[in-house]
């Protein structure tokens, strides 16, 4: 694709996000994975020009539970900003987004240069903490190919920190999803590349090879331990990933008077289904 094929993808896709009306997959043309970073560059830079600051780098797709769940098997990297940030215990309005999911993850807090190669990653670490973040694909019924969900940004939309904590053996910890008290995900840890740690030696690499300086004061999400399910209005989300604390959220009960999807194409519609309308 040449620069004004690619600015016109990013383009595309910033609108679909503003005017909450995804796009259809195949729609683009884009198929190569080097133009789709490229593309994902010009839609960040979008949300910069307005205002918006770099806080962060997200991996996608380090569980094989995410990896079944969305059909892509490749390792992605996006950018996360202020603006996407969710106060912990706070009431998020989820109206501006198309079709939200939430997912528990662990981040990493950088306390200095995070670099690729033999050492320990964990040296780069001044902290650790449970995260939830709330995924929002500017593609019809979450449906993308790998090029596309790297062009949207990995579906980054918001993120949600719990307290950070000095690092912990993050080996094998148990993670629950739990919304309004109920458990609708559980998984673990070491579902994460085998242990978050691969996740935070996987950032350092893909991030260097993509010129994306990782310094102190960086967040890193290392990618969701469990699927993600459907972010309703009206409810109260909450991740626990055990030793390391909890983190949760409400969402609004109504959004602008939009229309709530109650249901999505995923194995969880049947438990939003139990959600009185
Ligand atoms: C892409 C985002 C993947 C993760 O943690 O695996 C991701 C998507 O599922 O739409 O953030
Ligand atoms: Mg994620």
């Amino acid at each position: 694709m040449n620069e004004a094929q690619l600015k016109e993808c990013a383009a595309a896709l910033d609108e679909a996000a503003l005017n909450r009306r995804p796009l259809r997959s195949g729609s683009s043309g884009l198929t190569e994975v080097s133009d789709a970073y490229a593309v994902q560059t010009s839609l960040v830079a979008r949300r910069m020009a307005r205002g918006e600051r770099l806080t962060g780098f997200k991996l996608g797709f380090t569980s094989a539970a995410k990896m079944r769940q969305m059909g892509v098997h490749d390792l992605i990297h996006g950018r996360i900003t202020d603006r996407m940030r969710i106060a912990a215990g706070s009431a998020y309005d989820a109206g501006a987004l198309i079709h939200p999911r939430v997912e528990p993850e662990v981040a990493f807090l950088l306390g200095g240069p995070l670099l690729p190669g033999d050492g320990d990653p964990l040296a780069a670490v001044a902290a650790v903490a449970p995260a939830l973040e709330v995924i929002d694909s500017r593609y019809d019924g979450f449906t993308f190919s790998l090029a596309e969900v790297i062009a949207d940004n990995t579906s980054a939309a918001g993120y949600c920190l719990g307290s950070w904590r000095s690092p912990v053996e993050l080996g094998n910890l148990g993670v629950l999803l739990e919304v309004d008290g109920r458990l609708v995900e559980a998984g673990s840890t070491a579902a994460i590349l085998g242990h978050p740690l691969r996740a935070l030696a996987a950032a350092a690499r893909l991030a260097a090879a993509t010129g994306v300086v990782l310094d102190a004061g960086t967040v890193v999400l290392a990618g969701a331990a469990t699927a993600a399910v459907p972010l309703a209005d009206g409810v109260h989300v909450r991740a626990t990933v055990a030793g390391l604390g909890t983190v949760g959220f409400s969402t609004v009960a109504t959004r602008h008077g939009v229309p709530t999807p109650r249901s999505l194409p995923t194995r969880h519609s049947a438990r939003t289904e139990e959600t009185p309308a």
